[in-house]
């Protein structure tokens, strides 16, 4: 057992106008990510991938057991090998097993089974979930831990310049032994990244407003 062993914290204190230039300044650049399905070929600097994973990797987790592997896959074999098989199991996905209410509600994004990001981007981030430890002992809170690194990951591509779509293939099981994955890991999603294809669109979608998403109990100052 790892014991407790505190060190003092590393923090500064921002002047109050600086926290309110770099607050807006976040939010506006954050206001500006979309996410892209359309990809340009064009290979990006390996470092921007590496640097927004290790960015993920700096997510909180349940005690601190960082239950996440990130499988950045540019091998074009190997992005084909996951469209093949992320395609037959979307079409049967799109076909047989969705309900019409599913299907009612993704129509706003205009999906169907073809998956041509798959391949198109020039690099394919595969999350692992691990659900224990190499050595069996359970991971605590492991989705929710995976699913803040990946905020932090979608964040960190966008601040780089890049465009990423976060995608969930179902069923999402092969992901494990086409990248020799072990037992104790579970695809968590894909996220393809690059920049986007010239004429990519997106759809025209509107973000909830601040007054529906926040619910302020108790004063503000
Ligand atoms: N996995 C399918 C369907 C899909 C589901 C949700 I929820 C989305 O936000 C988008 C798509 C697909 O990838 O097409």
């Amino acid at each position: 057992m790892r014991e407790y062993r505190p060190v003092p914290l590393d923090w500064e204190r921002l002047d109050p106008e600086e926290a309110l230039a770099r607050s807006r300044a976040f939010l506006a650049s954050m206001r500006r990510r979309r996410t892209v399905r359309a990809f340009s070929p064009e290979p990006v600097p390996f470092e921007l991938v590496e640097n927004a994973i290790a960015a993920a990797g700096t997510a909180p987790s349940g005690a601190h057991q960082q239950p996440w592997t990130f499988v950045a896959v540019t091998d074009p074999d190997v992005k084909a090998r996951i469209r093949e098989a992320a395609e037959a199991a979307e079409r049967e996905f799109y076909d047989r097993r969705a309900t019409p209410e599913w299907l009612d509600a993704l129509a706003v994004l205009g999906t169907d089974f073809v998956k041509v990001h798959l391949t198109g981007a020039p690099v394919v981030v595969v999350v692992f979930e691990q659900a224990t430890g190499p050595d069996g002992r359970k991971h605590y809170y492991a989705k929710e831990s995976v699913g803040i690194a990946v905020g932090f990951l979608l964040a960190a591509l966008h601040a780089a310049g890049l465009v990423a779509l976060t995608h969930t293939p179902a069923p999402m099981r092969f992901l494990r032994a086409a990248l020799g994955r072990p037992a104790n890991e579970r695809p968590f999603c894909v996220i393809p990244v690059g920049y986007p294809a010239e004429d990519a669109t997106v759809p025209d979608l509107e973000r909830k407003p601040l007054d529906e998403i926040l619910v302020q109990v108790g004063p503000t100052e």
